[in-house]
C-alpha cells in the first residue's frame, strides 16, 4: 500500500516530477492547502508575486526565455481571474505554460460560494486545454497531461483548475506512466509529397521570400533555417514574434514586416512570387489589407497547427508539421536536388531585394530638443549585445525596440505579439532573469505600460531578480497618440500622462524605483545616454530603472495604416518608398 498523503501533497509531488522548478504566484483561501507542503519541497521554489497578472506574466517570459513550461499559481475567484490577461496572452503567442488555481470545495461549486469563478469557463476560449479536479485521485495525472499538452505540439497555456476539497482529501501518489490522451496526437513529421512539392515550388521560382513567424523560435529551428537560407539563398523576413529566429546581422535578412516592418521586408513579401511560411500565421498587422496582399505569390504554409492553415490566405501547399522537422526534410531534398545540379535562379530577385534593404534603411529623426526615443535603444542594444534577453512592453517603445536593437539569437527577444498586452515587460522581464539568471535582462517598457505592473519590482528586489528596466519615458500612450497625430488631426485625447499643473512628473520613476529597493537613474541627454546605460550594466545585486526622458513627438516608422494595403507602406511621414515603381 503507498502512503497516504493529501492532494496537497499530491500536488507539490506532481509538480517536482513535472519539472517544474520555478512557480510564481499567490496564496488564498481555496489553494491554500498546496501552500503548506510547497514550503517543504526542496526542488520547487514558489516565488510571491504582487500581482496574478504578475505570475502569470512572469510564467510566460520564463517559458519563453528557456523554452520550459513556466507555471503560475493563484487562488480562486479574483485570484484567478487575474490571471485570465496573461493566460489570453499566452495562447496568442503560443507561450507553454501551466495555470493552477483553487477552487472552492466541490460541494460549493455552483452556489455562488465565496471567491467562486468559473474559471475553465472563462478561459475556454483562451487555453490549449483546461481541466476541474474534485477527485484527489487525479491530481498527477492532471498535472502530468497539463505540462505534455502545454508543450508539445503547438504550444500553450493549459489550466488546471483544483477544488479545496480535493487539495485536503487523503490520497495516494502515482506519477502516471503513460498518459492516455486519444484525442491528442499532433502531427510533427511533415508528409513527404508535400516536402517534395514545396521543394519543387522553390525551385521553380524567381522570387521566393522565407516568411519566418514565432514557430521557428518555438520548434527550436534557427540552425536548420540557417543552413535553409544559406543552402539556397533566399531572402529572409521575420515577423515581431520570430525576431532572432535569424541573425540580423545576415546579408539575406530583410528584417521584419508588417504594419512598422522594414519596407525590404515588407516589398520582400508584397512582390514575392513564392512565400516560404514557416510558423507563420498572416497576422492582420503583416498581411495589412488581405486582398491586396503579396498578390503574385503562390504560398507554401507550414506549420505544427492545421487550424492556421489557409486561415488568411490560401495555401497552395498546406504542410502539417514541426518547422524543424519541416526544413530537415526540405533540406534532404534540397540538397539532392543541388547535387543533381538543379538550384533556383534568384539572382535578380536577390539583387532586388538587396538594392531596396540599402535604399530605404531603418532611420529616424534626431529632434531639435529633446533625447530620440529610438537613439536610447539603439544604444542599449548596442552596449548590452546580442547575448542579452530583451523584453518589450507594448507601444511605440515596442517597435523601436524590435527595429532598432539587432538581435542574434532566439529567445533573446521576448513580447507580446498577438495580445498586444500593456504591462507584459517587468513581470516576463523577471521570468526570464529567473529562468535565465546569468543572462543580462533588460525591460524595455513604456511609461504607460510600467505603471501597469511595476508593483512586481518589489518582487525582483526582495526575491535576488536583479532586472533592468528601461522606461522608454515620452509621459504620453505614445502609441495611440501618434494615431491622434495622423489619424484625428492631432487632438490628443486622454494620451497625455502628465496632463497637471506642476513641474514634477508624476510619478517620479527613480524615486519610485528606490522605494521598491531598486537603484533609480534618470537621462535626458543624448551625451549622458552611454554613460547611464554602463552605471546601469555595472549594478548586478539588485534591480535598476532608468528613467529615459525622451521626445513625446518621435513617430515610429515606417507605418502601414491600419486596414491598408502594404503597397502603401510610409518610409516618414507623407513619404513613399519607390519600390512600386521598380521593374524586376
Ligand atoms: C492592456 C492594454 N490597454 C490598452 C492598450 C492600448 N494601447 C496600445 S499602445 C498604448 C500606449 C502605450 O503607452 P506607453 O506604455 O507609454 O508606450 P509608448 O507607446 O508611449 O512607447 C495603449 C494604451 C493595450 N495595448 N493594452
Ligand atoms: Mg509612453
Amino acid at each position: 500500500m503507498s502512503d497516504q498523503i493529501t492532494g496537497a501533497q499530491s500536488l507539490v509531488k506532481s509538480l517536482e516530477a513535472a519539472g517544474a522548478d520555478n512557480i510564481f504566484g499567490i496564496p488564498g483561501g481555496a489553494i491554500l492547502p498546496a501552500y503548506d507542503p510547497l514550503m517543504d519541497s526542496t526542488k520547487v521554489r514558489h516565488i510571491l508575486v504582487r500581482h496574478e497578472q504578475g505570475a502569470g506574466h512572469a510564467a510566460e517570459g520564463y517559458a519563453s526565455a528557456t523554452g520550459r513550461v513556466g507555471v503560475c499559481m493563484a487562488t480562486s475567484g479574483p485570484g484567478a481571474t487575474n490571471l485570465v490577461t496573461p493566460i489570453a496572452d499566452a495562447h496568442m503567442d503560443s507561450v507553454p505554460m501551466v495555470a493552477i488555481t483553487g477552487q472552492v470545495a466541490e460541494s460549493l461549486i455552483g452556489t455562488d460560494a465565496f471567491q467562486e469563478a468559473d474559471i475553465r469557463g472563462i478561459t475556454m476560449p483562451i487555453t490549449k486545454h483546461n481541466f476541474l479536479v474534485t477527485d484527489a485521485a487525479d491530481i498527477p495525472r492532471r498535472i502530468a497531461e497539463a505540462f505534455h499538452i502545454a508543450s508539445t505540439g503547438r504550444p500553450g497555456p493549459v489550466l488546471v483548475d483544483i477544488a479545496k476539497s480535493a487539495l485536503q482529501a487523503s490520497t495516494t501518489f502515482e506519477w502516471p506512466a503513460e498518459l492516455q490522451l486519444p484525442g491528442y496526437r499532433p502531427i510533427t513529421k511533415p508528409h513527404a509529397k508535400q516536402i517534395r512539392e514545396a521543394a519543387r515550388l522553390m525551385l521553380a521560382s524567381r522570387k521566393p521570400v522565407l516568411y519566418v513567424g514565432g514557430g521557428t523560435i518555438r520548434s527550436r529551428a534557427h540552425r536548420e533555417l540557417r543552413r535553409l537560407a544559406e543552402l539556397t539563398g533566399i531572402p529572409v523576413v521575420t515577423t515581431l514574434m520570430a525576431r532572432g529566429a535569424f541573425p540580423d546581422s545576415h546579408p539575406q535578412h530583410l528584417g521584419m514586416p508588417g504594419m512598422h516592418g522594414t519596407v525590404s521586408a515588407v516589398a520582400g513579401l508584397q512582390k514575392s512570387d513564392l512565400i516560404i511560411s514557416l510558423g507563420a500565421r498572416f497576422d492582420d498587422r503583416v498581411t495589412g489589407d488581405l486582398s491586396t496582399f503579396a498578390p503574385g505569390a503562390a504560398v507554401i504554409h507550414a506549420d505544427i497547427d492545421p487550424a492556421e492553415i489557409g486561415k488568411n490566405r490560401h495555401a497552395d501547399v498546406p504542410i502539417v508539421g514541426d518547422i524543424r522537422e519541416v526544413i530537415t526534410d526540405l533540406l534532404v531534398v534540397l540538397e539532392a536536388e543541388q547535387a543533381a545540379g538543379r538550384v533556383g535562379d534568384y539572382e535578380s530577385w536577390v539583387a532586388y531585394c538587396a538594392g531596396i534593404k540599402k535604399r530605404y534603411p531603418l532611420g529616424y529623426d534626431t529632434p531639435a530638443d529633446g533625447l530620440a526615443p529610438q537613439y536610447v535603444i539603439e544604444r542599449l542594444g548596442a552596449i548590452a549585445g546580442p547575448e542579452a534577453i530583451y523584453v518589450a512592453g507594448v507601444g511605440q517603445h515596442q517597435m523601436w525596440a524590435a527595429q532598432f536593437i539587432g538581435y542574434e539569437h532566439p529567445n533573446t527577444w521576448l513580447n507580446s505579439g498577438g495580445a498586444g498586452t500593456m504591462g507584459y515587460s517587468v513581470p516576463a522581464a523577471m521570468g526570464a532573469k529567473v529562468g535565465r539568471p546569468d543572462a543580462t535582462v533588460w525591460s524595455i517598457d513604456g511609461d504607460g505600460c510600467f505603471q501597469m505592473t511595476n508593483q512586481e519590482l518589489a518582487t525582483c528586489a526582495i526575491e535576488g531578480i536583479p532586472i533592468k528596466v528601461a522606461v522608454i519615458d515620452n509621459g504620453n500612450l505614445g502609441m495611440v497618440r501618434q494615431w491622434q497625430t495622423l489619424f484625428y488631426n492631432e487632438r490628443y485625447s486622454n494620451t497625455n500622462l502628465q496632463d497637471h499643473a506642476g513641474a514634477v512628473r508624476i510619478p517620479d520613476f527613480p524615486k519610485l524605483a528606490e522605494a521598491y529597493g531598486c537603484v533609480g537613474l534618470s537621462c535626458e541627454s543624448a551625451d549622458d545616454v552611454d554613460a547611464t546605460i554602463a552605471k546601469a550594466m555595472e549594478i548586478n545585486d539588485v534591480p535598476v530603472v532608468v528613467d529615459f526622458r525622451v521626445n513625446k513627438d518621435a513617430m515610429v516608422w515606417p507605418m502601414i495604416a491600419g486596414g491598408a494595403s502594404n503597397d502603401q507602406i510610409q518610409y516618414a511621414r507623407d513619404l513613399a518608398p519607390k519600390f512600386d515603381e521598380d521593374d524586376l
